[in-house]
């Protein structure tokens, strides 16, 4: 029997990360359970993946003829081999967390369109490549440079053969110094499934602004308009709406930035305590440009709760790992949640956040639940 082109995919995915949920969707797309996010680095075998086309047919022996061109509002258009990037430009490392913008999107009511994600649908690795920065700046660019637009060969799952997904950064944001084009990812040449032989890395960005399997780079004289830039798509309404309202209308704008949000990663979802004895409780705060400033904790919805310890930061734009302790004295469910603040002064809503058309950045506290015996 033969398998579908989404049957490989997902044979393969089971091989390379056991463990992760497949949503499902005609592209290739999967989370990560709470209990495999427990280390500060993300393994790549427990690392979600998010595709919105086909995957490309690479591999990572094309790495070294594989070229990055750089056009558009730039005195000398270049372009580089993989192998060249690595030798002609400074190799620094970042560590960053990536978050899909639509990360939690299943608790949105009335749901929304989109995957319906979990909260897995997020890590935490460091990443190596090249500052985009130098390449822009070798390039040279124009005044009239204000955004960049990032080009890959994967092509939607509908037959078409369009391209899946083309976004861009602000031009701010594509000469910030931890703004990358990747090729290393753990120390490990970036796999397939995560963009190699290059991505883009944008740090605080929402995951759609990381383009996997980076082909070009269109420096543009205005807001790029490349696939998944417009509409709904990774926009969030300039003024609150309501669900039932009409959004053909209203103004959407760019998300730029991730809010603070946090998750427990130990004990594992649907554990099991005994009544009387001691559960050591760790997770990860993170946001997206505003760092975090605390984390608490709550065994009871919130009615009471305690902070817990931040370990301190080393890398900005890294996630950060929390500890506590807690003895639950009742037998019976016990649900254990987080709520992270960032430095000004925004914490995870404890009510749904802002519905919005897209389904993104829901930040609201969630927690784990098991059973006290
Ligand atoms: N070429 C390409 N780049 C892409 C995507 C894609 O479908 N194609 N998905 C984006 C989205 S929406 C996210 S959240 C991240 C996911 O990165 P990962 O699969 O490495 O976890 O990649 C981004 N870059
Ligand atoms: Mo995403």
């Amino acid at each position: 029997m033969s398998l579908t082109r989404r049957g490989k995919e997902a044979e393969w995915l089971e091989q390379l990360k056991p463990g992760l949920r497949q949503l499902e969707s005609d592209a290739l797309n999967a989370e990560s359970p709470t209990e495999l996010l427990n280390d500060y680095l993300t393994p790549i075998s427990s690392f979600f993946v998010r595709n919105n086309g086909v995957l490309p047919a690479i591999s990572l022996g094309d790495a070294d003829s594989w070229t990055l061109s750089v056009d558009g509002e730039v005195r000398n258009p270049c372009s580089w081999t993989v192998a060249e990037l690595r030798t002609k430009f400074e190799n620094v490392s970042v560590t960053a967390v990536l978050e899909c913008a639509g990360n939690g999107r299943s608790a949105f009511s009335p749901p929304t369109q989109g995957l319906q994600w979990g909260h897995g649908a997020v890590g935490c690795a460091r990443w190596i490549g090249v500052r985009l920065r130098d390449l822009l700046e070798f390039a040279g660019l124009k005044d009239s440079a204000v955004y960049t637009g990032h080009f890959s060969p994967d092509v939607k799952t509908d037959g078409s053969g369009e391209s899946a997904i083309s976004r861009g950064l602000p031009i701010t944001k594509a000469l910030a110094p931890e703004t990358l084009v990747a090729f290393a990812m753990n120390d490990a040449p970036l796999p397939i499934l995560h963009g190699g032989p290059l991505r883009i890395v944008a740090p605080g960005y929402p995951g759609s602004a990381w383009q996997k399997w980076l082909t070009r780079i269109w420096v543009r004289d205005r807001e790029h308009d490349g696939e998944k830039m417009t509409g709904i798509e990774y926009r969030l309404p300039a003024v609150p709406i309501s669900p039932t309202q009409s959004f053909d209308d209203i103004e959407l704008r760019v998300i730029t930035d991730m809010p603070i949000n946090s998750i427990i990663t130990t004990p594992k979802d649907n554990f099991v305590a005994e009544c009387g004895s001691e559960i050591e409780i760790g997770g990860f705060a993170w946001s997206g440009h505003v760092p975090v400033s605390s984390v608490t904790f709550s065994a009871d919805g919130f009615r009471t709760s305690q902070p817990l310890k931040l370990e301190p930061s080393s890398e900005p734009f890294a996630w950060r790992r929390f500890a506590g302790r807690v003895r639950p004295k009742q037998r019976g469910l016990l649900t254990l949640a987080t709520r992270a603040a960032d430095v000004e002064g925004r914490s995870q809503p404890l009510e749904p956040v802002l519905w919005n058309p897209g389904g993104y950045c829901n930040n609201m506290v969630t927690g784990i639940s098991g059973m006290v015996t």
